[in-house]
Formats: C-alpha cells, structure tokens, sequence
C-alpha cells in the first residue's frame, strides 16, 4: 500500500515507489494548505448538511466524512480538462473542479434533477444506480480515444477519464463490463474506488475474496492500492496514473482504503451493525487529522487553523440561509428536459398535471394532506 505521511504526521519517504515521493515534493506550500483547506470545508459543509436534513431540509443526506484525504487528494491529481464521472459521495473531489456546493444541497433537496452543469465543469452528474458510471465513464473514454485526444503529448489536448466508486460497487456486473471494455480499448482511465468498507450493512468481505486493487488483473486493469486517509498519497497516485493514462499507456485501477465514519446515509443507524471499536480504531487515523499534524511539523502556525475553522463557521451559515431561502421549482419544469424534442406523450401528461393542479385551485398538496410546503420553501 502506497503510503506517504504516517498517522503522525511524518512523511515518509516510499521504497518502492520513489515517482510519488517526488510528486510530492513538487507541491508548495500553498498547495499543501489548499488540500488541507479544502478538507476541513468538505467537512464542515457535510456536518451543515447532516443537520439541515434532520431540520427536514432535505429529503436525504449522504455524508463522506473520514474520506475526505481520498476525495481531494485524488480530485487534486486529476488534471484541468479531464472528466470525472462519480458516484454520489463525492462532495470533496466536486469542490476540487469547480462544482458549486449549494448545486449539490439543491440535489439533494429535490428542487432540481441534475444538480449541475456537466457541461461547464467535466464533473459529471451523480450516478446512483451503483456501477452506471463505470461504464459511461469508459464510453467517454473510448471516444477521447477514436478522437485522437490521447497520447499526442501535447497537453493542451490530451485528456484521461476517472470514474469513482465504491467496494459494494465492484460487485456489480457493470464494473467488470467496464473494466474488459477499458482494457480491450486501452482506455485513457483511472478506475478510482473508496474502500470505506461498508455498502451500507454488508462488510467489504462479502463483495470480494481477493485485495479490491486486484480486482481488475483478470481483465487487464493493473492495480495499486493507497492508503485512503492520506492525501497526498492519494494526490500523488491520482496524478500519476492519469498522467500515464492521458499519455496513452491505457486504464489502471487505485483502490484507496480508507472508512465510511459516519451513517451510510441520513436514513441509516449504523450503531446496527459495525463494531464501535472499529470505528473508534479509524476514526484515530482521521485524515484531517493526521494532514494537520503535518502541517504543524512543516511549522504552519495556529493562526492558520483557526482561520479555517472561521472560514467553515462563514460557509455553515452561507449554507444555512441560502438553503432556507430557496423556493421550489414549478412541477412541470420535470417535463422539460425528458427528451430534448417535445414528445406527445410528455406533452399529455404535463397537459394532464396542469389540468389537475387547476382543478385543486393551482395548487398541489402535499402527499399527506397538509398544505404546509415540505421543505419550507413555496409552492
Ligand atoms: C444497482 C444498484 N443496486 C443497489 C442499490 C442500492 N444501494 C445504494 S448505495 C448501496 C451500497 C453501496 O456501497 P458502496 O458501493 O461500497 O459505496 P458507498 O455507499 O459505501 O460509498 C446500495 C446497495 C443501488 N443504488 N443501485
């Protein structure tokens, strides 16, 4: 396991893999306080939006505290013009490349039905069919690749794909189907799952027999796995191999172990079934916390931290206020964007809505009969 900074905060230097170690001390200074910057606001963005949900202002929340060092160290090492297809626990790499953090609230708050514009930003939208982005993923892939976009050496063109997604999804068929596709194809890929070692209640051990990072071997993706509460080794793996990948040497699989610290999601107890020494035993390589004390041992003053910890106390009321404010969409805006040309059968059934929102005098109730908007916006 690619291993860069110690529970301790120490760097230490790899053996095997001495390309990632120089990755590493390319960074500055300023990248070093960008990646932890950017943690500490994933984090507090997910504690604001646990909260919000419990207030009822969402309709659900899926949290990814404790993966925090793979999300942004990977989202860092992905480069300005790839594209990212993620699962839907990805808020740290989304933040990485652009992705307005109220466009993920929205989401999950129900008011719009793809939370953002892939367009503008190559993060694409959220899969939660598990599995489903593997597989556009290495369709794109295969496009950059009939498009000659690959390999060139010219970097303004070369581009490389990376999908996520997690251990309970490698045992979907569609991971493997991409996986084949990738490798036949020799895909420009990085295949980047979180080990966080529970889809929801099953245990990682029911999905796979063999290290996850090996799972791709049979059908020609090697492997490598990294240590997934450590960012900059997950920086440093990400970049490398989706340098290697937009160079043209073809798709490779990271397997980022690290673990889900908190519910699966908003509807999940998970005090059912995980152990609290388990919990306990990783929540003490946090890796907010171990990248502080490196931080602290590179001589990075308090006046640093507590400026962060004022930036997420800003950003939580941002959220709080702009999330209270927000309306919700008209209903038939869900007709809209189902085919890109009208079609009659969309049209009936938006004629059919409207008739029937008139009919309760414009105005739709609520499922169990109160009028009360749901999430506190307006009708
Ligand atoms: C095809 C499919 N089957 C089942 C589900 C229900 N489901 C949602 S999340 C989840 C667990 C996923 O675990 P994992 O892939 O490890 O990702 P994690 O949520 O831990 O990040 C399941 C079974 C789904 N969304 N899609």
């Amino acid at each position: 396991m690619v291993q860069l900074l110690s529970v301790d905060g120490d760097f230490i230097e790899p053996k095997e893999h001495a390309v990632y170690g120089d990755l590493v001390r390319q960074l500055r200074e300023a990248d070093f306080l960008k990646f932890y910057r950017d943690m500490a606001r994933i984090r507090r963005f997910d504690e604001e939006a646990t909260a919000l949900q419990r207030q009822g202002q969402m309709g659900l929340w899926v949290s990814a505290i404790g993966q925090e060092g793979a999300q942004i160290g990977s989202g860092y090492g992905v480069g300005p013009n790839d594209h990212i297809f993620p699962s839907y626990r990805e808020h740290g790499v989304a933040i990485t490349h652009g992705v307005d953090l109220m466009a993920i609230i929205k989401m999950f708050r129900g008011v719009n039905h793809g939370g953002w514009n892939p367009k503008e930003n190559r993060f694409h939208l959220y899969a939660i069919v598990l599995g489903t982005q593997a597989l556009h993923a290495t369709g794109y892939a295969m496009g950059i690749n009939f498009e000659g976009l690959v390999g060139t050496g010219d970097p303004e063109k070369d581009l490389a794909v990376i999908t996520y997604f997690g251990d309970g999804a490698t045992a979907e068929g569609d991971v493997s189907e991409a996986f084949l596709f990738a490798a036949t194809n020799n895909t420009p890929q990085v295949f980047f799952c979180q080990n966080n070692q529970w889809a929801i209640s099953s245990p990682v051990g029911t999905q796979t027999k063999v290290p996850l990072y090996k799972r791709g071997e049979g059908f020609g993706v090697p492997g490598i796995r990294v240590d997934g509460n450590d960012v900059l080794a997950c920086y440093a793996v990400t970049k490398k191999h989706m340098d290697d990948a937009r160079a043209g040497k073809g798709p490779s699989l990271i397997e980022a172990l690290t673990y889900r610290i908190g519910a699966h999601t908003t509807s999940d107890d998970p005090s059912k079934y995980r152990d609290p020494a388990e919990v306990a035993e990783w929540a003490a390589k946090d890796p907010l916390i171990r990248f502080e004390r490196f931080l602290r041992k590179q001589g990075i003053g308090q006046a640093f931290f507590d400026e962060v910890k004022t930036a997420g106390d800003e950003l939580a009321t941002e959220l709080r206020e702009k999330t209270f404010a927000m309306t919700e969409p008209p209903l038939e805006l869900m007709f809209d964007h189902v085919y890109s040309e009208p079609h009659p059968l969309i049209e009936e059934q938006r004629a059919w809505l409207q008739g029937y929102e008139e009919s309760l005098g414009g105005h739709t109730s609520n499922a169990d009969g109160d009028d009360t908007p749901r999430y506190g916006g307006t009708h």
